[in-house]
């Protein structure tokens, strides 16, 4: 076979995006849907930034029929004209096919830029099968396209007029099979959904579209948000109940610098600091995060001792307690960011800190004047996490002391199992003492153990921790479990390695389920992540068959029951609570080893249980399917 004749041009191409073919895990993390998705992003950061530096108003993202994606712009267009290494090759081509050709690194006419993204539309180009340009610029409309990795089909051709005169870039890709050759190259239009509203959010008034024209995949999405970041914030708080309607927002700037921040408190305790610079998430914190947390403290107890909310002889709220049930949005933008950390995800830049904390502590504190209602509440809500905190040290005390005292004194209420291997060993927690009478007609008297619980362990809607604590019911559980509790939990002492909540699938029943997974997040971490935590599924239905009662799980398993036996005339009786069932059907349908479902328990259940509570455990499924997948997969929406 003869070899390729390669001119000049081609053999520089090759040089320029080589290291990328090559190593593309360098470039864009792997070649697994991360880095398929990776490409993306890569694009449509560039139309973000023209959009950042007020050149761009527009971007529409396509998922095209053939597998490709098109990202289109209405900013300036990537320059057209012969560049100056190499005067027969337009701009346009060299920045196609050279690492790090972009205008971003020659910092012309941006402020700012992403930085780690900013490797650029040429390793989308190294990366792809196919790459076709199309430049409006100057009332003309420019084309070239790349085939293999990056190669020039030819050089840039002006193809006609631009239509009605209209400026921009397009970039349609099509990812290379040989390259992501582990998962593929079919895109997940929820990710980039996901990606596009945030980009949305933090560039106020860009309008971004997405629309994926796949066979049987079709759907079109429009994110515009002119509130910015504020819209950001209460999007975050939408499921939960905000302690105020109003959104606090602040900016401020020096030299190649600027910040702006939106916060809201909800009457949850998890603390959602979100930070971005140049639009880039950093999940592991930073200068930035830092400057904000400081001053926040800082400006909140000013304010709770100068208007009297703090008397001379209490202590200063801490971080934590003032953080609780807050949203935040800390957006910087600045030139030259340093990513640092495990994932580089940590701002580096020390500079930034100072300037979050002056920014702060003088915007923040006007915020407060000028909204004193607003601020009464969150100084009281802080009064009250710090009491809590304080509580619930006591609380663990006291349940640290008493074991010491007692040893390793059992609850009276725990029918223990026989068997002292924690591996083979099941707690059973039943809501309801006629239901812990049957379990333990029910059970397995070697390997599971029951522990009832009164149904109404707790009358508040969202308990306290502390309040927990103190409940003698909580009380048995910790000690039944044996390991402690709080920062002092031991996983490895745990004395089942299934503890398994069994209740009815009322209201009741679901209150008592979210407490307890509330109750295991925030105290017992640990097993939640160990995966030892379970909720057990007891029938929905029942019907007779022939002399046979059949239990259905759930409308599923009655729908499927139905198609399998179109000719069944007998209905399907609601099953009654677990009280009402009688040991023999509880074994039969919800207990047995052999027979039943159990529904682990995952970290993001768990955590949207201390949350979220109707969405979790409601009877819509799908909803609570989305809600999870939505929220949950990406840390950094991760009610942790
Ligand atoms: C280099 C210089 C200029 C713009 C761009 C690149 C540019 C790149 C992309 C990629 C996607 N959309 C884009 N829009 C613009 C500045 C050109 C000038 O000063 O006119």
């Amino acid at each position: 076979m003869a070899a390729p004749s390669y001119g000049a041009k081609d053999i520089e191409v090759l040089e320029g995006l080589d290291p990328v073919r090559k190593r593309p895990g360098m470039y864009i993390g792997s070649t697994g849907l991360n880095g398929l998705h990776h490409l993306v992003y890569e694009v449509v950061d560039n139309s973000v930034d023209e959009a950042m530096a007020g050149e761009a108003t527009r971007i529409d993202v396509t998922l095209l029929a053939d597998g490709g994606c098109r990202v289109v712009d209405d900013g300036r267009g990537i320059p057209v004209d012969p560049h100056r290494s190499d005067r027969r090759k337009s701009a346009a081509e060299v920045v196609l096919t050279t690492l790090h050709a972009g205008g971003k690194f020659g910092g012309s006419g941006y402020k700012v830029s992403g930085g780690l993204h900013g490797v650029g539309v040429s390793v989308v180009n190294a990366l792809s099968r196919r790459l076709e340009l199309e430049i409006d610029r100057e009332g003309l409309r420019h084309r070239i396209e790349f085939v293999d990795g990056g190669k020039p089909l030819g050089r840039l051709v002006v193809t006609g007029k631009a239509p009605r005169n209209r400026r921009g870039t397009s970039v349609a890709f099509w990812p290379d099979p040989a390259i992501f050759n582990s998962e593929g190259t079919e895109f997940r239009a929820q990710t980039i959904l996901e990606r596009l509203q945030i980009y949305a959010f933090l560039n106020k008034g860009l309008e971004i579209r997405f629309r994926d024209e796949r066979p049987g995949h079709e759907q079109e999405q429009t994110f515009r948000y002119t509130g910015g970041i504020v819209d950001y914030v209460r999007h975050l708080n939408h499921a939960k109940e905000a302690l105020f309607k109003r959104v606090g927002h602040f900016e401020g700037a020096e030299t190649d610098a600027e910040v702006e921040v939106a916060l809201q408190w909800n009457t949850g305790y998890h603390e959602g600091i979100y930070s971005f610079a140049n639009g880039i998430a950093t999940i592991e914190g930073g200068m930035h995060e830092e400057g904000f947390k400081k001053a926040l403290t800082n400006v909140v107890n000013k304010y709770a001792r100068a208007k009297g909310l703090l008397k001379e002889k209490d202590d200063n709220l801490l971080g934590e307690d003032i953080r609780e049930g807050l949203t935040a949005i800390v957006s910087v933008k600045m030139r030259d960011p340093q990513f640092e950390g495990q994932t580089k995800a940590k701002l580096g830049n020390v500079s930034i800190r100072s300037l979050v904390e002056r920014v702060t502590n003088e915007k923040l504190a006007d915020w407060l004047e000028e909204h004193p209602t607003e601020a009464r509440q969150v100084v009281q809500k802080g009064i009250q996490a710090a009491r809590a905190r304080v509580a619930a040290r006591q609380a663990r005390e006291v349940i640290r002391r008493k074991t010491l005292l007692e040893g390793a004194g059992l609850p009276g209420k725990l029918a223990d199992c026989s068997s002292r291997n924690p591996e083979e060993s099941e707690l059973f927690i039943v809501e309801g003492n006629s239901a812990g009478g049957s379990a333990i007609n029910a059970r397995d008297p070697i390997t599971q153990a029951i522990l009832p619980i009164r149904g109404k362990i707790l009358n508040v809607e969202r308990a306290r921790i502390d309040r927990m604590l103190k409940n003698t019911e909580i009380q048995s559980l910790i000690s039944a479990i044996g390991a402690g509790v709080g920062d002092e939990f031991d996983v490895s002492k745990i004395r089942y390695h299934k503890v398994v909540l069994l209740a009815d699938a009322d209201v009741d029943g679901n209150h008592i389920r979210t407490l307890l997974l509330t109750f295991f997040f925030r105290q017992m971490t640990d097993m939640v992540e160990r995966g030892n935590v379970y909720i057990a599924q007891p029938p929905l239905y029942s019907t007779i068959v022939g002399k046979e009662k059949v239990y259905l799980k759930d409308d599923a398993a009655k729908e499927r029951f139905l198609a399998e036996h179109p000719n069944h005339k007998n209905d399907f009786p609601r099953m009654k609570g677990l009280g009402e069932m009688d040991f023999g059907e509880l074994k039969a349908t919800t207990m047995d080893a052999n027979r039943r479902t159990l529904l682990q328990v995952s970290v993001e259940q768990a955590a949207l249980a201390d949350g979220v509570f109707s969405v979790l455990m409601g009877e819509d499924v799908d909803a609570r399917k989305h809600f999870i997948q939505t929220n949950a997969k990406d840390a950094r929406f991760l009610d942790i």
